[in-house]
């Protein structure tokens, strides 16, 4: 058994396979700004994701910064997100200048609810900020209609979904524009990374710009960018790692199937959904305990888990309205009582790497089954 066992575990390629690659770097001196390696990986990227645009940044925010700044939407607009989210989805909302309007989640999938979008829908809305939330793709049929209807942007946080398919369509390729994490704990990891996908070529060079101060040329600043460029050894590293992310893909899948045979008959458990059509990212196992039937609640499971070395973790509770920026904000939401905030006291997410092996699942299931 792995004892300490935590709720993700980097993905890292052999380390002298990246000891050559470093000595490669530092015979160059070709360190940053769109060095060989980082032009590599964003060719790579376009092929793996299979979208027209793929841009790489130095983490997921920096990506979440730029796609919400790349509309050019009046200040002041009001972006719909989730409140089932990490900090980041929201503050690049705020940092942006533009008012987060939070939507409540679907039971089913926890995802943006698409009909509590469209309540939330004001004449300052300016776009959708939909997240594809622990690996669960959002309804992306009823949020393109929405944003059809009213004419908005519909931009995807799709930090937990790298090489997820709908339809055997990419996930990088629903609405306008999707940002992925490569943060260390994330499926495929470039330590710090992150990445934009849009299905339209012409984006390349708004973004590219935006990326690298709004610089156009050595003459001339076009927008006012920043510096969200991924360096040679993240891009290095991101190399190494793509042609490990499929077998650790079919390993967390395999545990997948195993944690859902142990939970599903227990009363008061509810797992991940199964969503047709859809080839899933592997990126968390997130389950719902209901304390009312199931008899414990989520944080008595969290601290029993914790008390053997187990850190399953509590994503996401507290929600984006519990911080303190955003306590005065309000979940709309088309029920009486928004779901989130029953959720957000009952999900958790248990480990989900290949370094989690059958005792240890059967040790987690245990706990469950008290
Ligand atoms: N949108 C969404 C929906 C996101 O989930 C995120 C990031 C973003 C946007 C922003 O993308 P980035 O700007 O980060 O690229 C972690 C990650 O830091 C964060 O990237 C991620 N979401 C979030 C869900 O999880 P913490 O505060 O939970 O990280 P931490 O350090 O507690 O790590 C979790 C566990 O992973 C640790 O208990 C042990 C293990 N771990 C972690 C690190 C960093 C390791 O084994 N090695 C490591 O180096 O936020």
């Amino acid at each position: 058994m792995s004892r300490p066992l935590y709720v993700a575990r980097p993905l890292l390629p052999d380390i002298s396979a990246f000891v050559n690659v470093l000595n490669e770097i530092w015979k160059s001196r070709v360190v940053t700004n769109s060095g060989p390696l980082h032009n590599k990986l964003e060719a790579e990227m376009q092929k793996y994701l299979n979208v027209p645009t793929a841009m790489l940044f130095n983490n997921g925010t920096m990506g979440l910064l730029v796609a919400l700044k790349m509309f050019d939407f009046p200040a002041g607009s009001e972006i719909i997100t989730t409140p089932l989210t990490f900090a980041a989805t929201v503050h690049a909302i705020k940092w942006n200048g533009f008012e987060p309007v939070f939507a409540d989640v679907d039971p089913d999938t926890l995802t943006i609810d698409p009909a509590s979008v469209e309540k939330a829908i004001t004449n300052k809305t300016a776009a959708i900020l939909a997240v594809h939330v622990y690996g669960t793709v959002c309804d992306v049929n009823a949020l393109q209609t929405i944003a059809d209807k009213h004419n908005l942007k519909l931009i995807y946080d799709a930090a937990h979904v790298f090489g997820a398919t709908i339809n055997n369509r990419s996930i990088g390729s629903f609405g306008n524009a999707s940002v992925f994490s490569f943060h260390a704990t994330k499926l495929f990891n470039t330590i710090e990374g992150g990445l934009i996908a849009t299905s339209d070529e012409s984006d390349r060079e708004k973004i590219y710009n935006l990326r690298n101060f709004g610089i156009k040329n050595e003459e001339e600043v076009v927008s006012i960018g920043l510096n969200g460029k991924m360096n040679e050894l993240q891009a290095a590293v991101g190399l190494l790692n793509l042609p490990l992310v499929d077998e650790e893909r079919s390993i967390r899948k395999a545990l997948r199937i195993k944690y859902c045979e142990l939970l599903k008959n227990i009363k008061g458990i509810t797992l991940p959904p199964k969503q047709k059509k859809v080839v899933n990212s592997e990126q968390y196992f997130p389950v719902v305990i209901n304390e009312n039937i199931f008899g414990r609640s989520r944080d008595d499971v969290y601290d029993a888990l914790k008390k053997k070395g187990i850190f399953a973790r509590k994503y996401f509770h507290p929600i984006c309205t519990d911080f303190l920026p955003y306590r005065t904000y309000r979940v709309v939401s088309v029920r009486d009582h928004s779901y989130v905030d029953e959720v957000k006291r009952r999900v958790l997410c248990l480990p989900f790497h290949s370094g989690v092996e059958q005792e240890d699942i059967l040790d987690i299931c245990r706990e469950f089954s008290k």
